[in-house]
């Protein structure tokens, strides 16, 4: 969570609960980030109270603060669990999404304690059209890194360029005919 002047009457009411079970903070998305459909967004928390940690689980939502939570990965290996440690996560935003839609994410860690603690984005971002169609790593041309990401994909939802739900040869060949620069 992060104060700005809007926000704070709102967190200042929940101030005294909140501040006493933050353990983790979600950095980004956590308001007004634009992720780009179809391509990447690089998720990112960071550790506000030590814990041992079995995992962690990433969710989005395009309903609301409170949900309805779908699963982005479910199985993150735990990583350095010292305090203020960041993590990061290179997600690519469902295509499947639709442009415009508010989306809030979710980082929950999962312990031996079986008491898991959460954060999740304060204020939506929104997806918005990509800039860059086949550029899933973001680096500013289409060429063989966003070859081997569909690769990787196929048979997936993820790196759906077409929108059909599934990565195959329909994109294989859309991703061909967008070789090169981005514009
Ligand atoms: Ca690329
Ligand atoms: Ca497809």
């Amino acid at each position: 969570m992060r104060f700005t002047h809007t926000t704070l009457a709102f967190f200042a009411a929940a101030l005294l609960t909140a501040s006493a079970s933050a353990h983790i903070f979600l950095n980004s998305p956590n308001g007004g980030e634009e992720l780009p459909s179809g391509g990447s967004f690089q998720i990112e928390w960071e550790i506000a109270q030590s814990h041992e940690t079995t995992s962690w689980e990433l969710y989005y939502s395009t309903t609301g603060a409170s949900g309805k939570y779908i699963p982005i990965d479910l199985d993150i290996p735990p990583g350095d669990i010292e305090l203020g440690a960041i993590h990061t996560y290179a997600w690519t935003v469902p295509s499947s999404i639709e442009i415009g839609s508010d989306l809030w994410v979710m980082v929950v860690q999962v312990n031996f304690e079986y008491q898991d603690f959460f954060d999740r984005s304060f204020e939506p971002a929104v997806v918005v059209a990509n800039p860059c169609p086949g550029d899933f790593n973001n680096d500013g041309e289409v060429n063989g890194g966003d070859l081997g990401g569909l690769l990787a994909a196929w048979g997936t939802e993820a790196n759906d360029l077409n929108g059909d739900g599934i990565c195959n040869g329909g994109d294989l060949g859309l991703l061909l005919s967008l070789w090169g620069s981005c514009p």
